[in-house]
């Protein structure tokens, strides 16, 4: 296959916070490319793109959806994004396959934190990028406002392409400042009327295209030589330049939407064909020899060796596993063998699917920018290279956040353990952002992810999907006791009334080690006051001890125990019986060695904007937290905090901090250290797990 065809491909993705109207956008350009031929609304529930039951009853996408569209000559690949932070893993992974980024801004509501990191993983990953304002049908937009609001935080260079006519409920339609014409928009039928300028529209206009030509014309050293030597520019130089421009990131595009009355989206669609880049325009892939470890720049050819990325596995109810790729060299074909990075398997491909929302279309083979899905292969997993057997490449895999919202698992009905786990199994195979875990030392199924609407979600997957019901609690905590003194401690372990009797008898001496260093265990006997065949015996009783303290009966670590001295008998002796007295030595020590419970402390990162410092301090503070330091992000001006705060105290902080913030914080937790728990709080989790034990 030659790369004919290539050329006029585009792969797209809408990203951005929630409720912005990036699925609005989608069916509009659905609607007006006659894929639809009634406009798709979140309200009327009709959409192509959010088509889950979860989705139309939650009334916000929650999965990214494929779609694609013919607009013009040009075939376009779309991946919708979902906006609420909880599903971020998703954007990510569309980022790595898209070759021009759609950033859908609400410009009357604030930037959300999750729009600012979105930007910052477009500007890491050096896609194109196109800014559109949407939602200029409401009351009181402002737009220029809203688009040097977004220059001043990112010092992008927006250059708004299309102007807004008319404000709120009397937006009408756009200017094209690049062309000089308007378009106005009479029903929801997305096709703009095309007319020159009125005077009022041609002053309003010539302000603005005059700093928006210098400014394309600032990005190309040449052309700025001729326009400073008072050359005349053509138009078709500066778009020239524009989209070497946009391709290279120097120039954001920036355009006036409502994805409501379905206005300027149609020109939107054009530019989308003019300036972003076809499959062959991207930059050379960087992958990696499997066999020789190479690094290799792939150039995109269609007729190169295949190369695909597999950015999201679907389990669909009638087909099973759906792997969906994006090719980004070469053709792949119904019956041809492909090598699979993460398996190193090989698998014969028996179908290729195209996808517009939830409906699929078999296809014989797909090329550079095409998005395709095949199917029923159990070992393609999210993040997998597919290439050829001959010559098996690997691409760099996106980095996730880890999980920041851990919630205890239980089942509804006794006997559903194995039911959850190989549910909860496929739901992480769809989403990077899910981690479940056996803690045993609370004995509990811990199940991770990025918030409580996330969590809420997953649980709503399990029964819509699986039929299997859940319930979650907050987990325990894995407290542990320690001692902070040295004491010595002697048991005699004697039973000698009637037959073969039991004697142990054991001099112990127990000693604090550092934070960390767990248990050591010494004998230092001399002389042979304990048989070295009743050692093991005694180091398992002080183990048995330390496996529930004299406190809470929590786990007791950080101890160093030496036997020093003791006695035995010749009958009587046994292994059980030293045991019992190592164990019950240990204990009496333990209370004379100034015994603490210690609690595990996470550290955390803190973003948020400025105005939110206070509010965020004082609640770590109210959270038993210890600042560690704190900076500035140097782009976005945001304020980075440090902390280490006790884990009990933040099980819920992914919550919290939506609400200190309307959303606009971000935050990531690792493990720290156990530290020791004021007294206080120490005797609340011990008197709560007396009671829990008499209850059982
Ligand atoms: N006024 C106005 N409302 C809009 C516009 N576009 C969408 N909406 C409404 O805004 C809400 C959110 O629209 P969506 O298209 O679901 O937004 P989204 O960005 O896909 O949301 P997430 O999937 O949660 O990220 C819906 O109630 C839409 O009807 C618009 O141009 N103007
Ligand atoms: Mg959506």
């Amino acid at each position: 296959m030659s790369n004919a065809g290539c050329e006029n491909k585009r792969v797209i993705g809408l990203v951005s916070g929630n409720n912005t109207g990036k699925t609005s956008i989608a069916e509009c350009f659905l609607f007006n490319a006659k894929v639809t031929d009634r406009l798709g609304k979140i309200e009327t529930k009709n959409t192509v793109s959010d088509f889950s039951p979860l989705e139309t009853k939650r009334g916000f996408s929650i999965n990214s959806s494929i779609l694609n569209y013919q607009w013009k000559d040009h075939q376009v690949n779309l991946v919708d994004c979902p906006g609420y932070m909880d599903f971020i893993g998703q954007t990510i992974s569309a980022i790595k396959i898209i070759d021009g980024a759609l950033l859908v801004i609400d410009p009357k509501s604030g930037m959300q934190a999750v729009t600012e990191k979105i930007i910052g993983m477009i500007e890491e990953s050096k896609r194109p990028l196109f800014c559109i304002m949407n939602k200029m049908d409401q009351e009181n937009v402002d737009y220029q406002g809203a688009v040097n609001n977004l220059k001043d935080k990112f010092g992008l260079n927006l250059v708004p392409i299309t102007l807004p006519i008319g404000e709120g409920e009397n937006f009408s339609g756009v200017i094209d400042v690049l062309q000089n014409v308007s378009y106005t928009y009479k029903d929801n039928s997305g096709k703009g009327t095309k007319s020159s300028l009125d005077d009022a529209a041609k002053s309003k206009v010539e302000d603005i295209s005059g700093s928006m030509v210098e400014s394309i014309i600032e990005t190309d050293d040449e052309l700025l030589d001729k326009y400073l030597n008072g050359e005349e520019i053509d138009v078709k130089s500066i778009n020239n330049v524009l989209k070497k421009a946009v391709l290279s990131g120097k120039v954001v595009p920036v355009f006036a939407t409502s994805s409501a009355k379905n206005i300027g989206i149609d020109i939107l669609m054009d530019y989308i064909n003019d300036l972003l880049p076809s499959p062959l325009e991207i930059m050379p892939l960087k992958a990696k020899d499997i066999n020789s470890e190479d690094a290799v720049d792939v150039e995109p050819q269609a007729e190169g060796a295949p190369l695909a990325f597999v950015f999201k596995n679907m389990a669909d109810p009638y087909i099973g596993k759906l792997s969906v790729f994006r090719i980004f060299s070469g053709t792949f074909n119904v019956g041809g063998t492909y090598f699979i990075s993460g398996s190193k398997n090989t698998h014969k491909f028996s179908n290729l699917l195209k996808l517009q929302g939830k409906n699929q279309s078999d296809l014989s083979s797909a090329t550079c920018g095409d998005i395709v899905a095949v199917s029923k292969i159990t070992d393609i997993y999210s993040d997998d290279t597919l290439s050829s057997s001959e010559k098996p490449l690997v691409l760099d895999k996106p980095q996730y956040p880890d999980p920041i919202y851990p919630r205890a698992v239980m089942p509804v009905s006794k006997g559903d353990e194995e039911k959850i786990a190989s549910g909860l199994a496929r739901l992480i195979e769809e989403d990077p952002t899910i981690r479940s875990e056996s803690n045993l030392e609370v004995h509990q199924n811990i199940l991770w992810g990025m918030g409580e609407l996330h969590l809420a979600i997953i649980k709503e997957k399990l029964k819509e999907k699986f039929d299997i019901d859940i319930e979650t609690s907050t987990p325990e905590v894995a407290y542990k006791e320690t001692i902070k003194k040295e004491a010595k401690s002697e048991y005699k372990y004697k039973k000698q009334s009637g037959g073969r009797g039991q004697y142990g008898h054991v001099f112990i001496e127990i000693k604090p080690l550092p934070h960390g260093e767990g248990f050591k265990f010494e004998d230092t006997i001399f002389g042979g006051s304990i048989p070295k065949n009743y050692i093991p015996g005694v180091e398992k009783g002080v183990r048995e001890a330390l496996s529930a303290g004299i406190m809470g009966g929590f786990p007791v670590v950080d101890v160093h125990v030496n036997l020093y001295d003791g006695s035995f008998h010749t009958v009587d002796s046994s292994e059980m019986a030293f045991k019992i007295a190592a164990s019950m030595a240990f204990k009496k020590g333990m209370g004379e060695a100034l015994p603490v419970m210690l609690e595990p402390i996470m550290e955390i990162e803190v973003v948020v904007p400025d105005e939110y410092m206070g509010d965020i301090i004082g609640d770590i503070n109210a959270k038993r937290g210890k600042i560690i330091n704190i900076g500035t992000d140097d782009r976005t001006k945001n304020q980075i905090i440090k902390a280490s705060v006790p884990q009990s105290e933040i099980f819920n902080y992914a919550v919290d901090l939506k609400s200190i913030t309307q959303g606009r914080g971000i935050y990531s937790q690792k493990f720290s250290h156990y530290d020791e728990m004021p007294q206080n709080i120490a005797d609340a989790v011990i008197e709560e797990r007396k009671k829990k034990e008499e209850n059982a």
